[in-house]
């Protein structure tokens, strides 16, 4: 018996709108006026949110941040696919996913300038965030496989980097995904680094979409800055999720334009003329110049957007920074019951507080 081929895998990429703003007609979703302009909205305000963000950490008055510069196309199309009670799971750079599904701004900075309290008052969204990384692809498979289990008609979107593919936690969940085919979208942001290792050694493997054959479901590439062909094919892998047809891999191609976090100095491992290049395939540039093609945006309604998302974002931040945590919550939320020593802790810090305030 010669050899046969017993296996033929392959990986699609799909593109629909280009660098220039043009986009193939046969691919082309149809979306309505509305639907573009809140596409375009959200994707300039997650880069205003970031940029605000950023100028908050350099004056003190923010912590830790990494910042979506360049991905926000892969945030928001995926974020707009989304139905009201699908489950979705981001890791620590998805703010725009977060925009897009309403999460009010004021929390986010809340969130960013230290206090988990943000979380106490978040509408009821289906969603946790993971800084962990790869954690939350567990959590996203579980609450799929809950929804399947129960017969409920909702799926999970879980979104994690191309980091978090070398993660024991990626590949257990995507194995359970595979083998009880639960309802599971799994968008990795392969922004080409983890901090400063390049993808290409991250995994000796061409795609990153590819590792999803090997557990027996799709993997497709997608041109992540294209916000066109990340929506239409997230939508896709939704229904396809929600009606039965189990779980897809949707890697998004795109490029983490600003430093990991504002801990981290790129220059240290990649090249200027590296980051030229992918400034050329801008997301919100192309999707601005598709808008202008139509005849659905001009410079006078860029002016009028960039003024009120900046006031929105003034709102926000004052807001986020009036907000007094109250001391107790660090003690409160780490347990369902507050242990003894926790308590001790508490008690201590109240009344060195109140002898203080006496002083
Ligand atoms: C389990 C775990 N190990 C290490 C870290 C520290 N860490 C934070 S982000 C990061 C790299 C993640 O890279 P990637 O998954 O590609 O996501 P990106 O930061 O590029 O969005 C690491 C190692 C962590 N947060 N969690």
């Amino acid at each position: 018996m010669p050899r046969q081929k017993i296996v033929d895998m392959s990986v699609d990429w799909l593109s629909i709108l280009d660098p220039e703003g043009n986009v193939d007609k046969n691919l082309e979703p149809d979306l309505d006026k509305g639907t573009l302009e809140k596409f375009y909205r959200t994707m300039v305000l997650t880069r205003m949110f970031d940029d605000k963000a950023l100028k908050l950490q350099r004056q003190g008055r923010m912590l830790t941040y990494g910042s979506s510069l360049g991905q926000e196309a892969t945030a928001v199309g995926s974020a707009f696919a989304m139905k009201p009670d699908d489950w979705f799971f981001p890791a620590f750079r998805e703010h725009g996913v977060q925009i897009a599904r309403g999460i009010p701004l004021k929390l986010l900075y809340i969130y960013w300038m230290g206090s988990e309290d943000a979380n106490l008052t978040l509408p009821q969204k289906n969603f946790t965030v993971a800084i962990p990384v790869s954690t939350q692809v567990l959590h996203a498979v579980g609450a799929a496989w809950a929804a399947k289990l129960q017969k409920q008609s909702t799926a999970s979107i879980v979104y994690f980097g191309d980091g978090a593919t070398s993660e024991g936690d990626f590949h257990e969940g995507m194995n359970f995904a595979g083998v009880f085919k639960t309802p599971t979208v799994f968008i990795c942001q392969n922004n080409q680094y983890a901090i400063s290792l390049p993808r290409e050694k991250q995994t000796a493997s061409k795609t990153l979409a590819q590792k999803a054959l090997a557990y027996g479901f799709e993997g497709i590439q997608v041109d992540g800055n294209d916000v066109l062909a990340v929506y239409s094919e997230t939508l896709a892998a939704l229904e396809k999720a929600r009606s039965g047809g189990g779980p897809t891999m949707i890697e998004c191609v795109t490029y983490r334009m600003g430093a990991h976090t504002t801990s981290d100095d790129p220059t240290k491992y990649r090249k200027a003329a590296e980051v030229e290049e992918w400034r050329k395939k801008d997301p919100i540039k192309r999707l601005r110049m598709y808008l202008e093609k139509k005849g659905i945006w001009d410079q006078g309604r860029e002016d009028t957007l960039i003024k009120e998302i900046t006031g929105e974002i003034e709102k926000a931040v004052e807001e986020a920074e009036s907000y007094k945590p109250p001391i107790e919550n660090m003690f409160k939320y780490v347990y369902a019951e507050m242990p003894q020593h926790l308590k001790e802790q508490m008690d201590e810090l109240q009344g060195f507080i109140s002898k203080k305030k006496g002083e």
